[in-house]
């Protein structure tokens, strides 16, 4: 049995700063947490494990990116190009650009091209110490290309040290072959598609995109059926550009989570509140696109809504491949405090991905997960732009990522 006691280390085991231990210590047997505290009280039984000195760092459960994209092909900097001179988000999406170009690129490609641009977006997350993330479909739009990324997705979790969780997301955009019938598509996703795909073991959760270039919410509430009638988890791009009400929509379906959420209402809070729908915010996406309306963070915490941060690493509206930058992002831009952005990439990102019993603590009986921080203050990850802070990740107890010192 493999076992080692980590200490000289300062510990946050659930990601909130106020449960902090000073001095701590974590005994890991077989990859499993077999106790952790104060080094002080550490029981006898451990006393004689070898011990691997973690020099004074920081140690926050491995974090978890809960909204991405991460598979697809091709990119689109042409398309931001022409934002920047002025073309919206909706009229390049109303032109055929947008998700659509990134559909035909991800079509073309093959599933190893598919995994490759994939490897190289997934890499600096791991670096960051993700030791668990979600990665969407949505690009295919039909059952071959759909089920061509949810494959390449299950491989990048067999081949690199974290797990991942699958989202069906086909009732992303209208594919031009269904161009004026999208009650058709529709169809199509929640009768052909979605069956299929969960049929073969691909699916673990299913989102759509509620939004006027997206699908309306009575499309949407068809997808969330056809996901209930296979008992899968859903989720929803929900009140990114206006209110659709997809929240309420959401959490009359007892929803996973609520992603973006610049435009929710009072409403859709309360009723998020009421199903435990776990609120993810979007920093990154909002940032790109220059949206301006904020989430309405003073309602998501009067009524405490879990709320989660997440890349939503895409190549439209959020490019994005640092975890801690949409940390620094979601306290700069959205005012939130530093307690808020490190749950939100812990406890309730794994809760938004229906693993918080998996994910997102560090507590005895659960994987040894962990990173560890070269920061004398927790507040320096949201609080550095762009500058490596990840000494190491353990995984289940092995050490999977070292940072190679100067
Ligand atoms: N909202 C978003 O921000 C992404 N998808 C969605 O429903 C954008 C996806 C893209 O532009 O490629
Ligand atoms: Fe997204």
């Amino acid at each position: 049995m493999k076992h080692t006691v980590f200490h000289h280390l300062h510990l946050c085991p659930h990601g909130d700063p106020a449960d902090a231990i000073a001095d701590a210590a974590i005994a890991v047997g077989n990859g499993t947490i077999a106790w952790l505290g104060p080094l002080a009280d550490l029981p006898r039984d451990y006393a004689d494990w070898p011990r691997d000195d973690l020099g004074g760092a920081w140690v926050t459960p491995g974090l978890i990116d809960c909204h991405t994209h991460l598979v697809y092909g091709g990119q689109r900097a042409d398309e931001f190009a022409q934002r920047l001179a002025g073309v919206s988000y909706e009229e390049i999406a109303k032109k055929g650009g947008g998700i659509v170009s990134t559909v035909r690129a991800t079509r073309a490609a093959s599933e190893s091209e598919l995994f490759n641009a994939a490897t190289a977006r997934l890499e600096p997350l791991l670096a960051e110490g993700v030791t668990a993330i979600e990665i969407k479909s949505g690009y295919g739009l039909e059952l071959a290309a759909e089920r061509k990324m949810l494959r390449v997705a299950r491989q990048l979790g067999e081949r690199f040290p974290v797990s991942v969780y699958t989202t069906f997301l086909g009732a992303h955009a209208l594919p031009p072959e269904f161009a004026g019938r999208a009650d058709d598509y529709i169809d199509e996703v929640c009768n052909r598609m979605l069956p299929a795909l969960a049929d073969e073991g691909l699916v673990d959760a299913v989102d759509v995109f509620c939004e006027r270039i997206g699908f309306t919410p009575a499309q949407s509430e068809r997808v969330f059926g056809a996901a209930a009638r296979r008992n899968l988890p859903v989720k929803m791009h929900a009140e990114q550009l206006s209110n659709s009400h997809g929240a309420v929509l959401t959490a009359r379906y007892r929803g996973l989570s609520a992603d973006h959420l610049e435009f929710l209402d009072e409403a859709g809070v309360a009723a998020m509140k009421a199903a435990g729908t776990v609120a993810v915010l979007l920093p990154g996406a909002y940032y790109f696109i220059r949206e301006t309306q904020l989430p309405p963070l003073d309602l998501l915490r009067r009524y405490e809504v879990p709320i989660a941060i997440s890349t939503d690493s895409n190549p439209g509206t959020s490019p994005a491949t640092s975890l801690l930058l949409m940390m620094n992002m979601a306290t700069t831009l959205f005012r939130m405090t530093v307690p808020e952005v490190l749950q939100g990439v812990t406890r309730h990102a794994a809760r938004a991905l229906g693993a918080a019993d998996r994910h997102g603590t560090l507590a005895p009986g659960r994987a040894a997960d962990f990173a560890v921080w070269s920061v004398a203050s927790l507040a320096e990850l949201a609080y550095w732009i762009g500058r490596p802070l990840c000494a190491r990740v353990v995984r289940r107890g092995q050490t999977v990522y070292t940072r190679a010192s100067k």
